[in-house]
Parts: C-alpha cells; structure tokens; sequence
C-alpha cells in the first residue's frame, strides 16, 4: 500500500514566508510548521494544499512547484510540500494555530520549526533569496 501524505504550503509574499505555530495536539503545540494536512482520498495533492489553506486560514491560494523530495513523518505517512502563491485573503489562524507570522529570510531561524519540515524550509528560504 502506498503512504498516505501530508501536504504543505510555503507561502511566499512579498518576499517573506508564512510560519504557523501549532496548537494541537499537546506534542506538537507550540512548534512552527508550513501549513497544510492530510491529502484525502479523491483529491491531488495540489487540491488538499487549496483546501487545507482554505480552511486554515481563509485565504485564496494557488500551488507553484512542489519542492523535490518527501520527509517520512511517521511509518506509512510521509510530508509534500509546494510554495504557494497567495490570491486572495489575509492569512488568519483559523483552525489548528495560534499564531502566524511572516518571516524575511534572515528571520527564518527564529521560530521552532518541526523538525520534519526544516528541508523544505530551507528550499523555500533559498528561493526567496533569489527571487
Ligand atoms: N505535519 C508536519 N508538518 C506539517 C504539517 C502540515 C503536518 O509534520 N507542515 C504533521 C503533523 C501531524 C500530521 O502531519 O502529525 C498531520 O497534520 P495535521 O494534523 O495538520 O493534518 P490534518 O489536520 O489533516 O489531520 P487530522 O486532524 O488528523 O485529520
């Protein structure tokens, strides 16, 4: 059977990238992710991002690239993660965060960032840079 999969968005605007800070469940409170959630049967992964972003904060978004490689989050689940342009809406901690920020590419290391997502961080990082 194939893993089931997480996805995530690096949201990028203006230059900066969105860190949220989670707050379920009590392992995991408290530390900075990409936001996004499980891909459910029927969807893309590309859909689940719009979906999880719709509903996690409110906002209008659409995947660019996925960011090469998959990070194993348990046995049978693994994490995708694409950046993600905004489109309409300002990011609000609707469901599953208490905080947002937006971070400048200096800024990035100063949030806990789940351990599984740091590569895809970097990558995203690296590419504001050179954007
Ligand atoms: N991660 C993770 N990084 C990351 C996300 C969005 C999720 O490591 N950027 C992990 C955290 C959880 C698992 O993936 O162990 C599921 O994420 P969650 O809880 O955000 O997904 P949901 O909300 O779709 O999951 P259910 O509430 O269980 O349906």
């Amino acid at each position: 059977m194939s893993d089931s999969v997480v996805v995530a968005g690096a949201v990028c605007d203006g230059g900066r990238l969105l860190a949220a800070r989670r707050s379920a469940p009590p392992e995991l409170a408290g530390r900075w992710e990409l936001p996004g959630g499980k891909q459910e049967p029927g969807e893309s992964g590309e859909q689940a991002l719009v979906r999880e972003l719709r509903e996690e904060l409110g906002v209008e978004a659409v995947p660019r690239e996925r960011i090469p490689g998959e990070w194993p989050l348990k046995p049978g689940l693994v994490l995708r993660v694409w950046t993600v342009r905004l489109v309409s809406g300002v990011p609000s901690p609707l469901e599953d965060h208490d905080e947002l920020r937006w971070l400048t590419p200096d800024e990035t290391d100063t949030v806990d960032w789940l351990d599984q997502d740091r590569p895809a961080v970097a990558e995203a990082v690296r590419r504001l840079r050179e954007a």
